[in-house]
C-alpha cells in the first residue's frame, strides 16, 4: 500500500518504479480512500497501542494506492526494499529511508508474512 503522505507528494510513480526495478510484477493496482472504519479494521492488530488513533486518522486522511505484487520471496524482499518502520533507522537506499517523513507518515506498507499477505489481499481485492 502506498500511503497518503506519498500520494500528497506525487511519489506513486517513484515508488512503483523502485518496486518494478527490484523485480516485482504488479498484478493488481487500485486507488482508494479508506474510511476510518475500514482503516481500523485493516490495522486491527495495533488496536490499543499508543499510536493506533493517529495511525487510523492518518491512513484515512487521503487516497492510498493498493497493489498486489508478485515475485519469488516477495514478502521478505519487499520488506527489505521498503526498510524499517522508522525511516531514520531504515537502511540507505530503502524506500522509507529515502522518501518517508516519519514513523507514522512512512509512505508505504507491505505485508509482514505470507499469511498476512493473503489476508490483506482479500481485504482489498475480491
Ligand atoms: P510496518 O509498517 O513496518 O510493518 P507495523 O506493522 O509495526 O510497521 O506498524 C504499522 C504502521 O503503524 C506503521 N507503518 C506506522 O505507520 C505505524 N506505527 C508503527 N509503530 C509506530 C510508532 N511507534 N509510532 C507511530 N506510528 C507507528
Amino acid at each position: 500500500m502506498i500511503k497518503p503522505d506519498a500520494l500528497r507528494r506525487n511519489l506513486v510513480g517513484e515508488i512503483l518504479r523502485r518496486v518494478e526495478k527490484a523485480g516485482f510484477e504488479i498484478v493488481e493496482l487500485r486507488m482508494i480512500k479508506l474510511s476510518p472504519h475500514r482503516a481500523k479494521r485493516f490495522y486491527r492488530v495495533h488496536r490499543g497501542k499508543p499510536f493506533f488513533d493517529k495511525l487510523v486518522k492518518y491512513v484515512s486522511s487521503g487516497e492510498v494506492v493498493v497493489s498486489v505484487v508478485k515475485k519469488k520471496n516477495a514478502v521478505k524482499d519487499l520488506r527489505g526494499l521498503i526498510g524499517s518502520t522508522d525511516p531514520k533507522k531504515a537502511k540507505r537506499g530503502t524506500i522509507r529511508r529515502d522518501l518517508a517523513i516519519n514513523t507514522t507518515e512512512n509512505s508505504v506498507h507491505a505485508s509482514d508474512s505470507p499469511k498476512n499477505a493473503k489476508m490483506e489481499i482479500g481485504f482489498f481485492f475480491k
